[in-house]
């Protein structure tokens, strides 16, 4: 009888076919334990989450009541798009009877929602925004679900979930859902960065890429120059420094996660400061700049306010928004040193004339 080599030495792609998401989460804590049991789980329930939501996407424009405004308004005061609920609503859907979470708070609810049965189990929270960007929906480009576990702490009797008003460095995980042209879930536990693609065939998300680092300098700056009448000087003068110098490239969709994702693996910096109308910025802490932030730091590049790092940033309430000026070590410190100067002058200038 011929002697059964390693599959893989016999088929080297069966192997990373086989490397789904929640097989890859217990080779990461290196565990079976009911801990690595819970994480992967949820992270299996993220992924049916994104291919529920994958899969809608791809047919919106053939299905009635997918594309389009509800007429609501949301939390944030944006009109609600049918994709927001439903997305908010999937997410919802696949952690109930999990026991799993006890908690999920969303861009799209005013208040956290508790999954009651799931409590005395799964002290865990998921903190989402089930999609960011819609209105890219409706132009059919990319789109994206942004996540982020915290354990919770305490009981949370009064039912104001005050212990998720703390930094980013309580997070547990964090990834992102890219709709694209192919569905990409992007992931960390704390060791590391890795990416799985969805292999509509199999409805597996199976491993891309493991260990992703970003290039302590990219070309491209990401920014909405649309904003610039609307920026503090110091932005205004990063801007144009990349105008006036060779080497830097323009790129800006207008979705969050398909934005960060180019800088995630081509380098560069992602910005969207404070402006006149939104002075703390447009992008929401929780569960957009934090769980970003956790990706970028754990990729090797930085994730700054200006004058902050993310993850130090404590919110005062649960839908706190920051200024985020995220990517490249090199080219966030760039941004950070125009910000830094004009506070020097700043400072100079209040200073009385017989002190300068
Ligand atoms: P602006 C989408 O509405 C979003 O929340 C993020 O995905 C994106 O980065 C930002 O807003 C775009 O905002 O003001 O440039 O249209």
């Amino acid at each position: 009888m011929a002697d059964i080599k390693e599959p893989s030495s016999q088929v080297p792609s069966l192997d990373r076919d086989c490397t789904t998401l929640s097989r890859h989460v217990l080779q990461q804590l290196q565990s079976f334990g009911p801990d690595a049991q819970d994480l992967s789980a949820i992270m299996n329930r993220i992924a049916l989450a994104a291919k529920l939501i994958s899969r809608r996407l791809s047919r919106a424009g053939l299905l009635e009541g997918v594309l389009g405004f509800t007429g609501e308004v949301n939390v944030q005061g944006e009109s609600v798009k049918k994709m927001d609920v439903y997305a908010n609503e999937v997410f919802i859907s696949v952690f109930k009877q999990s026991g799993l979470v006890c908690r999920l708070a969303s861009e799209e609810m005013d208040k956290p929602y508790y999954i009651p049965e799931n409590c005395p189990i799964g002290r865990y929270t998921l903190l989402y925004d089930p999609i960011d960007g819609s209105s890219n929906l409706d132009i059919n480009l990319n789109l994206g679900s942004i996540f982020a576990i915290r354990q919770q702490e305490g009981n949370d009797e009064d039912g104001e979930a005050l212990d998720l008003l703390q930094n980013g460095r309580k997070q547990i995980a964090a990834g992102y859902v890219l709709y694209g042209p192919s569905t990409m879930l992007v992931y960390s536990i704390g060791k590391g960065v890795h990416s799985f693609t969805l292999d509509p065939s199999l409805g597996e998300f199976i491993l891309s890429s493991e260990n992703i680092t970003t290039p302590t300098h990219g070309s491209i700056y990401s920014v909405n120059e649309g904003n610039f009448w609307q920026w503090d000087e110091s932005i205004r003068d990063y801007i144009r420094y990349v105008h006036r110098h060779e080497g830097y490239t323009a790129r800006y969709g207008g979705a969050l996660v398909g934005d960060f994702h180019r800088i995630l693996f081509q380098g560069g910096v992602f910005l969207y400061p404070g402006t006149l109308k939104k002075p703390e910025g447009k992008l929401r802490l929780l569960y957009e700049t934090a769980p970003l932030a956790f990706l970028m730091e754990q990729a090797g590049g930085r994730a700054s306010t200006g004058t902050q790092d993310i993850l130090d940033v404590v919110p005062d309430k649960i839908h706190a928004r920051s200024p985020l000026i995220i990517g490249s070590t090199e080219d966030v410190a760039m941004v950070e040193s125009f910000i830094h100067e004009r506070a020097r002058e700043e400072a100079l200038k209040a200073q009385p004339s017989a002190v300068r």
